[in-house]
């Protein structure tokens, strides 16, 4: 694939994270007949953004994967202010206390681990790394999800989004079929929640079902089962456009900046950084920045070359 483009896909799918968090925001915990025009989109993004970001800094200024300075650079960016849920700096605070950087995520929810969606949700940059090379995006998304979320669910939600971010930077929109999509990141998946509510969204698509069933079936919530497949089945079913995806995927409401993050980062790496509406990008926090961190790691990826 020739660099310009590639370039646009890394960036739109780090914007596109940032857009659809920050479209997402307002609405995060409303019932979905509560979002039936789109928010207003002021640019403010959460810790859905605050976390890609820290993923991708410390992918770029190690040169891979490091989980002790991946999760000292979530500390060192971490502003409470953002929204996060509990479970993340419930963590932070554990290693401040003394405990190992490796262990502290599995003491939480009584020795289980976190399976709420915030690796998921920061996943797009090691889908973007390891775009062509599946074993070590897997080894990396498991790895950097196990620093906060140690329940096989909320890890398996985070390979499942940098998979689903890698196909899309390597699909041509020209050729693409959706349930080809929805297949192949099924036979992906070592989870059967995963493989059953891929499978689902994919009926979904067949049905062409409205917003109730699709939350009733895939979910809108903050478990990584809940809305990992949800934000897949949003853009598999709106790829012509990312707007229309985004869009749809915080009318759903529920963890609607969560869904959004992840379906924009999906569709932001389909289409690339040239379909994201230029208002979005303009008004986006820390736009500039981002795409640099998008630039960066994809110089990272042509240098391993
Ligand atoms: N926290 C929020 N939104 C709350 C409102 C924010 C408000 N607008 C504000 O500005 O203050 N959003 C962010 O949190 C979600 C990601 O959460 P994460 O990082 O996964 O957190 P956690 O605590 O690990 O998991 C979330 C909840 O899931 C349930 N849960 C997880 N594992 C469990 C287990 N093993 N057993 C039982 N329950 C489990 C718990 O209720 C966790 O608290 C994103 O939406 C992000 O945007
Ligand atoms: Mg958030
Ligand atoms: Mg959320």
């Amino acid at each position: 694939m020739d660099r310009s483009l590639l370039r646009s896909k890394f960036r739109g799918s780090m914007l596109g994270t940032g857009v659809g968090d920050a479209l997402g925001r307002p609405v995060e915990g409303c019932a979905p007949r509560l979002v039936e025009e789109p928010p207003e989109f002021d640019g403010r993004y959460t810790d859905d953004t605050e976390m890609t970001i820290g993923v991708a800094e410390s992918l770029v200024e190690v040169g891979g994967f490091d989980g002790e300075h991946m999760i000292k650079t979530f500390m060192r960016n971490y502003d409470p202010k953002r929204g996060y849920g509990p479970g993340p700096p419930a963590v932070f605070r554990l290693i401040e206390l003394g405990e190992r950087w490796d262990t502290a995520s599995m003491i939480l929810f009584g020795g289980r681990g976190s399976f709420g969606n915030g690796a998921a949700m920061r996943a797009a940059p090691v889908g973007l790394l390891y775009f062509d090379e599946p074993e070590e995006l897997r080894r990396v998304a498991e790895r950097s999800s196990l620093l906060t979320h140690a329940h096989p669910l909320g890890v398996e939600g985070a390979v499942i989004q940098a998979y689903a971010v890698a196909l899309a930077v390597k699909t041509n929109p020209s050729s693409f079929d959706p349930r080809d999509f929805l297949e192949e990141l099924e036979s992906f998946s070592r989870e059967e929640v995963y493989r059953e509510a891929l499978r689902d969204a994919a009926r979904l698509l067949n049905e062409k079902a409205d917003k109730k069933k699709v939350i009733s079936r895939l979910g809108n919530g903050v478990e990584a089962f809940r809305s990992v497949p949800t934000a897949v089945y949003c853009f598999a079913a709106n790829a012509e456009s990312f707007e229309k995806a985004v869009l749809y995927a915080v009318s759903l409401g529920g963890d609607a900046d969560t869904i959004g993050a992840m379906a924009g980062a999906i569709s932001g790496a389909y289409h690339g950084e040239d379909k994201i509406p230029v208002e979005w990008v303009k008004r986006l926090e820390k736009a500039e920045y981002i795409a640099l961190l998008a630039d960066k790691l994809l110089e990272l990826k042509l240098k391993e070359k």
